[in-house]
């Protein structure tokens, strides 16, 4: 069949929304019409050339929702007319992974998603003779693609995919570093490095979890009054502290943060968000992805002293299991989704939502089909 995608041709370069050349599922795999997708910042980092995993020609896209249009063969879960939300981590409930029980990254098919293929090695896009990749596994900058059964999280069929979609990455990543990765008790104190699309999902998460003060750093001083209506108790802007942004962030937090989180992909901004936690417990999250080349860096002895550093993808969530979950919170009023979706706009015009990430006036962009 026919579908139209933007295809991003080569690195650094705006996509091309063009018609390519869609084969139909195969076996254990599934023709979904995506209806909404979100663009997240991991996008951008792919399509700028900072990923060393980034490869070109493809269709980049991960934060959709859509509908079944076609079960492959041998596919038991799903069928024609489900609503579905793809995901970028999978769950196979029979790799090494999912039975440990340890860890949220199904290993199933992590080396051809990595590759930009499918299971089988193959590419479902094409233009003509020229295979085009997928992306991480979902390609949602697509209105049709295709994804393994094990890499769709079935949702109910009232949820609005324009708002929805954004579970398949930003909120569940966010939230989920908060409540699955760090634990986050009721009355810590956290500090959320970047107020972005990730970043205001950790506040929101840090207030469901009963969090105290919720410190937010930004250099962007418009992020400060959406952050403080999702649970923000304090904003710092790193280019107003006077001295040093580690020790002002010590005094606030009475000794340290118990708990904070890095939403930027910055390596200085992880040293940072480390060095601020409490001695003896404080525990930081990274969730930034940084480029190619890029590595943290700290004293020894900040872990010595019982810091603790870690990291997480798409917030430590089983996507079958755990975004259905998601989406009735939403649905039932939980959490707040509507309020960051600042842009809504069709496929034809998705370079805006480029433009409007750089120019820090989007929280998130989304492309309704
Ligand atoms: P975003 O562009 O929406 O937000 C980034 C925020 O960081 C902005 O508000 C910006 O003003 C702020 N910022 C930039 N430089 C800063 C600095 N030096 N100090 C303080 N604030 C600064 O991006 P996003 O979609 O929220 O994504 C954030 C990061 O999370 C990206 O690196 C993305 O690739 C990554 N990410 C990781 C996962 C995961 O599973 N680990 C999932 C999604 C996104
Ligand atoms: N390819 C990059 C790594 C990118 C990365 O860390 N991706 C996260 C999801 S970001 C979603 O917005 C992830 O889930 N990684 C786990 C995995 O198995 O890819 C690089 O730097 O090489
Ligand atoms: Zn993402």
């Amino acid at each position: 069949m026919k579908t139209r995608a933007a295809v991003a041709t080569a690195a650094g370069k705006p996509l091309e929304v063009m018609t390519v050349d869609l084969q139909g599922p195969k076996a254990g795999e599934v023709l979904v019409e995506i209806k909404a997708t979100g663009i997240c910042h991991t996008d951008e980092f792919t399509r700028s050339g900072a990923d060393p995993e980034g490869l070109f020609p493809v269709i980049f896209g991960h934060e959709g929702a859509g509908i079944v249009v076609e079960a492959g063969a041998g596919v038991t879960s799903l069928k024609k007319g489900d609503h579905v939300i793809p995901l970028y981590t999978p769950e196979c409930r029979q790799c090494k992974s999912c039975l440990s029980r340890k860890t949220n990254l199904c290993t199933a098919i992590r080396n051809t998603q990595g590759q930009g293929v499918m299971p089988d090695g193959t590419s479902r896009f094409s233009i003509g003779k020229e295979k085009i990749h997928h992306y991480m596994g979902c390609s949602t900058f697509s209105n049709f693609t295709v994804v393994p059964e094990i890499a769709l999280a079935k949702i109910r069929e009232d949820a609005p995919f324009d708002k929805v979609c954004y579970i398949g990455c930003g909120v569940t990543t966010g939230i989920g570093a908060v409540i699955n990765t760090a634990k986050v008790e009721p009355g810590a104190n956290v500090v959320v490095f970047g107020l972005g699309g990730i970043g205001l999902n950790v506040i929101q998460g840090a207030r469901l979890a009963g969090a105290n003060r919720i410190i937010g750093v930004d250099l962007n001083p418009r992020r400060r009054a959406l952050a403080e209506k999702f649970g923000m108790t304090d904003f710092v802007n790193p280019a107003e502290v006077e001295g040093e942004l580690v020790p002002y962030l010590v005094a606030l937090t009475d000794g340290g943060a118990d708990y904070s989180f890095e939403c930027v992909g910055n390596v200085d901004l992880m040293r940072q968000a480390l060095e601020c936690c409490h001695r003896g417990w404080g525990v930081s999250v990274i969730i930034g992805v940084a480029a190619a080349g890029q590595e943290i860096r700290t004293r020894p002895f900040q872990l010595v002293t019982g810091r603790v550093w870690m990291g997480t993808a798409f917030g430590g969530a089983r996507g079958r299991t755990d975004v259905p979950k998601i989406v009735d919170w939403y649905m039932d009023g939980r959490i707040n989704i509507d309020d960051l979706i600042t842009h809504t706009m069709p496929l034809d015009d998705i370079n805006e939502a480029f433009d409007l990430m750089h120019a820090g006036e989007s929280i998130r962009s989304v492309v309704v089909y």
